[in-house]
């Protein structure tokens, strides 16, 4: 007998996360993939699906064929650079996103780099176990400044960590954001700056929170390098692609940089962007897999938010999805340029 629920196409990294909500709703048949664009558009022709749920790998042209009108790529999670959300919309193909609700996760993740950069417990663990007795002192992180750059939900939640639970100080920047204006300044920040170089002068640690848009690749150059004092550390746990990782390399070589902790990465899993700039060989760098986001609560609510938004799109409420190509929506919602029989391959 043939399984007649809608089929929905899960990249496996993404199933594993949400697992626990995948597996108590029987509304869906759940088709795994590996993920890479050829074998998930592969997999949404062999079972006709309409819908498939995605990590961060891109997707840059066959998914957007494959896919019908109406159909909705649901990224479970919160960036979407690995989406052609021009390309989705000119097929009439929905996508969403999963905002907010990794938003303290990822800011947890964040203090815990800091922390880890602070006081080095992992470090000291793995000597311990390896029969090593080694103490190395840590310092403290209240009164030491932080400079947050990029303060949407991510930046402000990790400047309110920092500010209210360890008495740093705080400096707020962000490029499209009037931060002095929406009053971050009271709740979050000890200063906000509208100047970059401003805001790096005299720091001790950097933040990094901002989108992989255009505008952002390589935002942090070997020109911000020269702008950051020697002692500073920076944290990254946004994007890799919005950090020119050979320039990071050289300022670590030469001291300009006391340290980076990185969750992201320009390839990823971590490939060296080249030859004889391997960020692993570095003692001063510390690395994670990109698991910012990865808590069992983040991941269940991922979960929770894709299939909200596929169901929404089975019933054709297209208003109550969290549509990362808005432009779409005046094709479905005021009905322009779509018919029926279109939405019905
Ligand atoms: C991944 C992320 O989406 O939300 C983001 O933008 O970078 C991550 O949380 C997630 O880990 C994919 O499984």
């Amino acid at each position: 007998m043939s399984d007649s629920r809608e089929k929905i196409i899960v990249t496996q990294p993404e199933f594993d996360k949400g697992h626990r909500v995948f597996s108590v709703s029987d509304r869906y048949e759940y088709i795994l993939s590996d993920g890479e664009e050829a074998s998930l558009t592969r997999a949404i022709i062999q079972h006709e699906a309409r819908y498939a749920i995605v990590g961060i790998i891109p997707y840059t042209k066959t998914l957007y064929e494959a896919l019908p009108k109406a159909g909705l790529i649901a990224r479970f999670g919160v960036g979407h650079d690995n989406i052609d959300k021009e390309l989705a919309t000119s097929k009439d193909i929905f996508c969403t996103n999963t905002p907010e609700v990794l938003n303290d996760s990822v800011a947890e993740h964040t203090v815990a780099l800091l922390m880890e950069i602070s006081r080095k417990a992992g470090v000291m663990n793995h000597l311990l176990k390896h029969g090593k007795w080694y103490i190395e002192p840590g310092f403290e992180l209240k009164d030491k400044k932080i400079a947050i750059l990029g303060c949407g939900r991510i930046g402000r939640k990790v400047a309110s960590i920092l500010h209210n639970g360890f008495g740093m100080r705080v400096v707020g920047y962000d490029e499209q954001l009037n931060l002095i204006n929406t009053g971050a300044k009271l709740d979050l920040f000890t200063e906000v700056s509208s100047s970059l170089e401003d805001m790096l002068s005299d720091i001790d640690f950097l933040s990094v929170h901002i989108p992989a848009s255009k505008e952002n690749m390589h935002f942090i150059n070997d020109q911000v390098f020269g702008l950051i004092p020697e002692k500073a550390w920076l944290i990254n746990t946004s994007r890799g692609v919005v950090l020119d990782e050979l320039a990071l390399f050289e300022a670590l070589k030469s001291g300009s940089l006391a340290g980076a902790a990185l969750d992201v990465f320009e390839n990823e899993p971590y490939k060296p962007v080249a030859e004889n700039a391997d960020l692993r060989t570095l003692s001063n760098v510390i690395m994670t897999p990109h698991v910012g986001s990865s808590t069992k609560e983040a991941n269940d609510r991922m979960a929770e938010v894709c299939l909200k938004n596929i169901g929404h799109a089975m019933c054709g409420e297209y208003h109550k999805m969290d549509l990362i190509n808005t432009e779409i929506v005046s094709k479905y919602i005021y009905n322009e340029g779509i018919t029926e029989e279109e939405t019905e391959k």
